[in-house]
């Protein structure tokens, strides 16, 4: 470390930092490579886990793996990563992502600036200096230029207080903070709560290892198979030969992914043609009827209606007893598609074996916790552990669990009280030179991640290029572009179905979190204009101030 020096508190502070990266997932890692690599500053990346990973790190569960093909959820930067890393399987597994990460951390030797099994937990902005002062858990307190939060979206896991919150007396788990030791669960009585994307690929594996699996279950879901399979070579080989095509055909489509049987509507369509898409998306996988089907599915409830009526029926039709059938369905009130498409593989079936009991938490909720497993309404189970498989605060949570402030100590937390304040979900308002990774009101979770984290990442490099040779010291978002960027943000979604499901997209998950709807759904190849055209403009909607 260079240039420390003492302040009045007698604690050591780096003066020299350029920027501070927290997180070391896909996005940190990309951030930390752009910062240091090709600009050439000096930046430090604080993690709070023992190595990197971000998201895969933590999410070790039983079947965690992702929904995009990994040939498309990989970064794009380098044709060199690209060739030298071949992917085992359709769909990649945690372990795989993982090691994937690691891969790229050794090749381009970016652990040496991160700090793991650090947390930071506050965040400052002095307006005199220009400079963010960072302090972590470990005592740190770094000065930097630029702050960057790259902590994810999904990263702050949300474990609802039940009654009895604690008194559990067996081995407690938490989806999303999963041991790396992992779970044995032979001759155990499992019990888990929550029916999410993330129960959805638990479940089938835990029941098969488990002596008795309970599940809890809020609100059934429409999943559909994800179909996945061992890597073809002769697909990679031809996928290695393609990328920069396949990579363009990425970023042009909606979410990040491409999908060659998208049709424009529905309603269109006769009977037996809909009925023929519908089964060519679903024998698809991953995403396909979801958003690769009919454009119309999540605009138009009729559209809307005939798809969700198909899935119906296809869960029907894999579970043997008609009761827990009905149980599994999501009801006609409940549009398809507006939570998050679980994709999953026999996790209906897995309700037809004897190990496996389905209690519906709607009809009688949890009324507490007890020493032994849980109380309901009606009835008392029992198990030897206990699995909260509920999801995340989403967008914000990880940020408002640390203290940051902005200008003349505005906190975070009360700048956003009715919901995230930003341009573009880059930057906000009073809060100058912060720049959030994939942040509330991007296109964020309803686009391939890691590109959208590289369109990030790759758009912060060259603004603070930008300053760098403009002699700028400051840059914040606009307080009238900020509205008019929220205002897009809500006409967008209230165009769709979406704002009307109780899904975490509006923090609906979380009790007294405002209901804003936080992700920009104008699509990634628009928005990657939108934010290229503020920058072609000198960065238009910003302001920005001569360094000081
Ligand atoms: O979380 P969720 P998740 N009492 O919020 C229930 C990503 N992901 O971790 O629906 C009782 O979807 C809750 O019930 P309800 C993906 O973006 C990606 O499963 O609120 N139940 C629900 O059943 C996904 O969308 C992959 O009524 C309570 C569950 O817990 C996101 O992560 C894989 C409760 C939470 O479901 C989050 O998914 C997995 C309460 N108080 C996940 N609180 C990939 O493939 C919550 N629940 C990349």
């Amino acid at each position: 470390m260079s240039d420390i020096e003492k302040n009045a508190g007698n604690q050591e502070i780096d003066t020299d930092v350029d920027a501070v990266v927290i997180g070391a997932g896909f996005a940190g890692l990309y951030m930390l490579h752009l910062l240091r690599d090709k600009l050439k500053l000096k930046a430090e990346v604080f993690e709070a886990a023992e190595d990197v990973g971000g998201t895969w790190y933590w999410n070790r569960y039983p079947g965690a793996r992702c929904d995009i093909p990994s040939h498309h959820y990989s970064y794009s930067f380098s044709p060199e990563i690209e060739k030298e890393w071949t992917w085992s399987e359709k769909y990649a597994g945690q372990p795989e992502i993982l090691e994937y990460l690691e891969f790229v951390a050794k090749k381009l030797d970016l652990r040496r600036d991160i700090q793991f099994n650090t947390r930071v937990t506050s965040a400052h902005y002095d307006d005199a200096r220009q400079r963010w002062t960072v302090k972590t858990d470990t005592g740190r307190e770094v000065r930097a230029r630029f702050f960057i939060p790259a902590v994810g979206t999904l990263s702050d896991a949300n474990i609802p207080k039940f009654n009895g919150h604690g008194n559990f007396e067996g081995e407690v788990y938490v989806t999303g903070r999963w041991p790396k030791e992992g779970v044995n669960f032979s001759g155990k009585r499992v019990g888990i709560i929550g029916t999410g994307a993330t129960a959805m690929q638990a479940i089938p594996i835990i029941a098969e290892e488990c002596s008795h699996l309970t599940v809890f279950q809020r609100t059934p879901n429409y999943g559909t198979p994800l179909r996945n399979e061992p890597m073809d070579p002769e697909v990679d080989r031809q996928v290695k030969a393609n990328y920069r095509e396949l990579r363009k055909q990425a970023w042009d489509s909606f979410a990040g992914v491409p999908f060659d049987r998208l049709k424009p509507s529905a309603l269109a369509d006769s009977p037996e043609e809909r009925r023929a898409q519908y089964e060519a998306c679903w024998n698809d996988g991953g995403f396909s009827l979801w958003i690769g089907c009919y454009q119309d599915t999540l605009f138009d409830k009729e559209a809307n209606r005939y798809a969700a009526d198909f899935v119906r029926e296809k869960i029907r039709s894999r579970v043997r007893d008609p009761k827990i059938a009905d149980m599994l369905c999501p009801p006609v009130s409940q549009a398809y598609g507006t939570k998050r498409q679980p994709c999953e593989t026999n996790y209906f079936e897995t309700y037809n074996r004897d190990n496996v009991t389905l209690v519906d938490i709607k009809a009688s909720p949890i009324a507490e916790i007890t020493p032994t497993g849980l109380k309901t309404a009606d009835q008392e189970y029992k198990f030897d552990i206990l699995i909260y498989a509920t999801g995340f605060d989403a967008f914000t949570g990880a940020l408002f669990r640390m203290d940051i402030r902005g200008r003349d100590g505005l906190s975070l937390k009360d700048r956003w009280s009715a919901g995230p304040r930003t341009l573009f979900g880059l930057c906000a308002h009073a809060f100058p030179n912060m720049f959030t990774i994939t942040g509330p009101q991007s296109p964020s979770v309803l686009f391939n991640m890691p590109l959208g984290i590289e369109m990030h990442c790759e758009w912060i490099a060259d603004v603070i290029a930008y300053m760098d040779r403009e002699g700028l010291g400051a840059i914040e978002a606009e307080v009238a572009e900020e509205d008019k960027w929220i205002a897009k943000t809500k006409e967008l979604a209230d165009a769709t179905l979406l704002p009307e499901a109780t899904s975490w997209y509006l923090g609906a998950n979380i009790p007294g979190k405002p209901r804003v709807f936080m992700v920009y759904l104008g699509g990634g190849k628009n928005y990657k204009a939108i934010i290229a055209e503020s920058a072609a403009k000198g960065y238009a909607g910003f302001v920005m101030e001569k360094s000081r």
